[in-house]
């Protein structure tokens, strides 16, 4: 089939001034569908074994192995139960739970097949975790042009021949596509169009805004910001002086304008930053407050690419002053700043040199062939 437009692409993309601030443009009319599969793994499993079907079916390690809930299906969420929870509690709290070890061979098997029938409408296509993926449609000829329903047949697609259901958002941005693909889940989709972006941001609570985390959010919080709409109220300067990078990017988002583009097949293998002094630094706990500088950068870095989720390896190299480089790694998937300062230990008693570059970096995950989160605790 045809893909709907061909490559390369000239983007056609108009912009509007923000009401809010003239040198802020909002791109209009891109037409961007964030696709999440429910339940992914349980759905595939319940898709290949139907007498389970109205079960609560739990996929993860085993309850005696301290293994944990990779996720679960909507029966067990009534439960209480939800990813990435110990799985004796999950057991606990529903004893019937039909637990089922993870195939992730097979999980991703299903992802390319789902992203073959994504093709069919775009190649603009970014997939974000196996079941994940933003497409931009902007061009596509499909469905007249209408990306509310294109997002609809590739769900209906989907579920006729592989027989998973998927959640979608359609929205001119990645951040709003997102939010909007959770909004009727399971099995639904839901659609801001430009003109209702600025009505639908007001009520959006902050903890929704892509880059806040539990830390900015309680800080948020503590100086009276709940929604979109009373961040709306801080002018970007004290924004920036709150929260340096992220109060920018804050105050973007709680307008809705969010201006990444979809990249498809990222490469992106790793993120890295690095510091060359100009006086060599005696190891000391100087070192460590240097690598708590850079480490605040790379985080930045690594959320503005959007592949926090995909983190797999964490690396800090030490150039000496005898120009002899070492490389101490160690595997980690989540966000941990901590993992620096072991990391700078371990390098550090390699040499006792003094120090004439520090580098910081993170390997990034492909996507279609990792998980982009552990299954089973140490
Ligand atoms: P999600 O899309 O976060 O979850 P989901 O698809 O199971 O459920 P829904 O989208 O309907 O809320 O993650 C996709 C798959 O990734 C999930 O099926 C299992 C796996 N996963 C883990 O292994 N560990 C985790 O902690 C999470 C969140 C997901
Ligand atoms: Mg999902």
């Amino acid at each position: 089939m045809n893909a709907g437009h061909s490559l390369p692409l000239l983007r056609l993309k108009e912009t509007v001034c923000n009401q809010y601030d003239p040198y802020i443009l909002i791109d209009q009319f891109t037409k961007i569908v964030h696709c999440d599969c429910d339940s992914f793994f349980a759905s595939v499993e319940i898709r290949d074994n139907p007498a389970l079907q109205g079960s609560p079916v739990a996929i993860g390690g085993s309850p005696n192995q301290r293994g944990v809930v990779a996720t679960c299906n909507y029966e067990a969420r009534k439960y209480g139960i939800h990813s990435a929870m110990p799985m004796h509690q999950a057991v606990k709290r529903c004893p019937n739970l039909h637990i089922i070890k993870p195939d992730i061979a097979k999980y991703r098997r299903v992802s390319r097949q789902i992203n073959k029938i994504y093709q069919e409408y775009t190649k603009l296509i970014e997939p974000l975790s196996l079941d994940e993926a933003f497409l931009d449609v902007t061009l596509s000829q499909r469905c007249q042009g209408s990306a509310t329903m294109i997002a609809s047949e590739i769900r209906a697609e989907v579920s006729k021949n592989l027989g998973i259901t998927i959640s979608a958002g359609i929205a001119p941005n990645k951040f709003l596509a997102k939010i909007a693909s959770d909004w009727n889940k399971p099995n639904g989709q839901f659609t801001i169009t430009p003109g209702q972006v600025s009505q639908f941001i007001q009520k959006l609570p902050v903890h929704k805004i892509f880059g806040v985390g539990s830390v900015t959010a309680a800080k948020l919080h503590a100086l009276g910001i709940k929604n979109c709409e009373d961040l709306q109220k801080w002018p970007l300067l004290e924004l920036t002086n709150q929260f340096g990078r992220l109060g920018a990017r804050l105050y973007e988002l709680c307008r809705g304008i969010d201006n990444r583009e979809v990249i498809p097949h990222r490469l992106r293998k790793s993120v890295s930053v690095e510091t060359t002094y100009t006086n060599d630094l005696i190891q000391s706990r100087h070192c460590f407050i240097e690598v708590e500088r850079l480490a605040t950068q790379l985080f930045q870095r690594i959320e503005h690419a959007g592949v926090d989720q995909r983190v797999s390896q964490y690396w800090l190299k030490l150039r000496f002053s005898d120009f002899r480089t070492t490389t101490a790694s160690e595997a980690c998937s989540i966000i941990n700043p901590a993992v620096f300062d072991k990391l700078l230990e371990k390098a550090m008693a390699r040499s006792n040199q003094n120090i004439r570059l520090i580098g910081l970096g993170v390997k990034i995950s492909d996507p279609l062939s990792t998980h982009q989160m552990p299954l089973f605790k140490d």
